[in-house]
C-alpha cells in the first residue's frame, strides 16, 4: 500500500523526537504569550515556557480538560486574532456549551493531512472516489474527509448523512470507491444495500473509514460481510482537529498516530501519571503542530494504550489500541465497571447484530440492567418458548464477560432507531432520578 508521506510516518524515532522538540517550545511560547488562561495555568504551575527543552519536558506541563474550553467559550482560548481564523468547528456534546474551535490556514491543512493520511493507509488514491456520508457542518466529520480527499487527490462526494436509499443510489451510480460515515451508519447502509435486494458484490465500493464512535472488531467483520469491503478504523477529536489524529492501515491492528502534529500520552486517570507502552489508560493529546487553538495535555477521556513498536506496513509512528470507549461513558452498575463495547462484543460472537439498547435503571435502590437487541432472521421465531432460551443463552454469556446480571429483551427485526451519525446505546435512567 503507499504511504502518503513516509518522510514521517516511517521517519526514525530521533527524527520524530526532534520534531516534536521543536514544535512543543513553539507551541508553548505561543500560547503562554497569546492566550491569558495558559499564561496563568503556567505560573500557577511555576513552570516559564524557557523551562521547556525538548518533547521529554511535555510530563512538566499541567493538563487542561473540555470545562476549560466551556469556561472560555467561545474563542478565550484561541491564540490568534480572528482575521487569522480561517475556519470554525463545534461539537455539541450531550450536556452544557459546545466546545468551539478555530483553524488558521495552516491548521486547516495539518488537519487535511493527516486525513490524506488516513485515506492513503486504507488504499484510496486520487483515482477513487470517496463518498463522504459523515455530517457536514459544525460537527468535522464531512468536512475533515472531504478535505483529506482533496489534498491527497481523490474526488470527494460531498453526500453528508441521511436519505439512506438515496446513498446507496449514488454508491451504485456515481461508483464510489470509499465510504466515510460512522460504523453504526455503516451497519444501517449494509442493510438498506441487502433489503434492496443489491449483491454488494456488484458495487465499485472497496474500502471504508469508519470512526466518531466506538467500534468492536466484531462490529468491523459485520460491515466488512454486509458491504463486502476492508473497514478501516479512524479516530479523531474537534478539540485536537478532528478526523484523522489517528487511523489504521491495511494490517487493522491499532491506528497510527499522526504524532508529529499530535503529541499522544496515557496516563492514569487517578494519579495522572503517565503509563507504559501497553497499558490502558487514559489519553492525552497535545496540539504541537497547530496555531488557533494550541491546547496542551488535552484529556479526552478517551481509555485506550499506545504501542511504540514499528508496525509490519512500515509505519513506525506510534499506535493507539481502537479506543474502548470514554471513561465518561463507562457504566458503573452495582459497583461493576461496564463498557457498552463489552455489550457489542458478546453480542456479535453470539451471530447477533449489533443493533442494541442498554437501559440502566434504579429499582429499589438497585441498579438494573436490560440489553434490547434485535432477533436476527437465523434466531427469529414465533415460539414464546424459542425466544426465553435465547434470551436466556445471551443473558448467560453477558454474565459472564461482564460479571453481573443483565436481562436480555429480544426485539422484532427493524424496531430500534437506527443511527445516521453517532448512535446512541444507552439510556441510563438513573441520572434522571438523581
Ligand atoms: O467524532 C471526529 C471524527 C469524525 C472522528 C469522523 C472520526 C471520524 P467529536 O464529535 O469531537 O469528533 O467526538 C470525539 O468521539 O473523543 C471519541 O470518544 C469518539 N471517537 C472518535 N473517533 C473514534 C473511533 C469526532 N475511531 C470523540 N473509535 C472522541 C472510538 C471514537 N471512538
Amino acid at each position: 500500500m503507499p504511504i502518503y508521506q513516509p518522510e514521517i510516518e516511517c521517519a526514525s524515532r530521533d527524527y520524530l523526537h526532534a520534531v516534536q522538540s521543536a514544535r512543543l517550545i513553539k507551541m508553548v511560547k505561543n500560547a503562554y504569550e497569546h492566550v491569558p488562561f495558559y499564561k496563568k495555568l503556567l505560573d500557577d504551575a511555576g513552570i516559564q515556557p524557557g523551562d521547556i527543552h525538548s518533547i521529554d519536558d511535555i510530563v512538566k506541563l499541567p493538563f487542561t480538560v473540555k470545562t476549560d474550553l466551556r469556561d472560555n467559550y467561545p474563542y478565550g482560548l484561541f491564540a490568534v486574532p480572528p482575521r487569522d481564523l480561517v475556519r470554525i468547528h463545534a461539537s455539541s456534546g450531550t450536556t452544557g456549551k459546545q466546545t468551539v474551535v478555530g483553524y488558521t490556514a495552516h491548521d486547516v491543512d495539518v488537519w487535511a493531512e493527516g486525513a490524506a493520511r488516513a485515506l492513503s493507509a486504507a488504499g484510496c488514491t486520487k483515482d477513487d472516489f470517496v463518498h463522504v456520508s459523515y455530517g457536514y457542518g459544525l460537527f468535522t466529520g464531512g468536512l475533515g474527509l472531504h478535505y483529506g480527499a482533496e489534498k491527497l487527490g481523490a474526488t470527494a462526494i460531498p453526500v453528508s448523512s441521511g436519505n439512506t436509499k438515496r446513498q446507496v443510489q449514488i454508491l451504485q451510480d456515481f461508483g464510489s470507491d470509499f465510504l466515510c460515515c460512522t460504523p453504526s451508519y455503516a451497519m444501517f447502509i449494509g442493510e438498506t444495500v441487502r433489503d434492496m435486494g443489491i449483491d454488494p458484490t456488484t458495487l465499485k465500493l472497496r474500502g471504508g473509514l469508519f470512526g466518531a464512535e466506538p467500534w468492536t472488531d466484531n462490529m468491523r467483520r459485520e460491515i466488512e460481510r454486509l458491504l463486502a469491503i476492508k473497514a478501516y478504523d479512524i479516530y479523531g477529536l474537534s478539540e485536537i482537529a478532528g478526523p484523522g489524529v489517528a487511523y489504521d492501515c491495511e494490517c487493522q491492528d491499532g491506528l497510527h498516530v499522526c504524532e508529529d502534529h499530535f503529541f499522544p500520552e496515557v496516563i492514569d486517570p487517578d494519579t495522572l501519571q503517565p503509563l507504559p507502552d501497553g497499558e490502558y489508560g487514559e489519553l492525552v493529546f497535545t496540539c504541537i503542530g497547530k496555531e488557533a487553538l494550541p491546547l496542551i495535555r488535552y484529556r479526552t477521556r478517551d481509555i485506550c494504550a499506545l504501542r511504540h513498536e514499528v508496525c509490519s506496513c512500515g509505519r513506525t509512528v506510534v499506535r493507539m489500541t481502537k479506543p474502548r470507549g470514554r471513561s465518561d461513558d463507562m457504566l458503573i452498575i452495582r459497583g461493576v465497571n461496564v463498557f457498552p463495547s463489552q455489550v457489542e462484543h458478546v453480542l456479535l460472537e453470539l451471530g447477533m447484530d449489533p443493533n442494541y439498547l442498554i437501559i440502566v435503571d434504579r429499582k429499589n435502590n438497585l441498579d438494573t440492567m436490560e440489553v434490547q437487541v434485535e432477533m436476527n432472521p437465523s434466531l427469529f421465531s414465533d415460539t414464546v418458548k424459542d425466544i426465553e432460551n435465547a434470551e436466556k443463552r445471551i443473558e448467560g454469556a453477558l454474565q459472564s464477560t461482564l460479571n453481573i446480571h443483565a436481562r436480555v429483551r429480544l426485539l422484532e427485526p427493524n424496531t430500534l432507531p437506527r443511527s445516521e451519525g453517532k448512535a446512541k446505546r444507552v439510556i441510563d435512567n438513573r441520572v434522571l432520578q438523581a
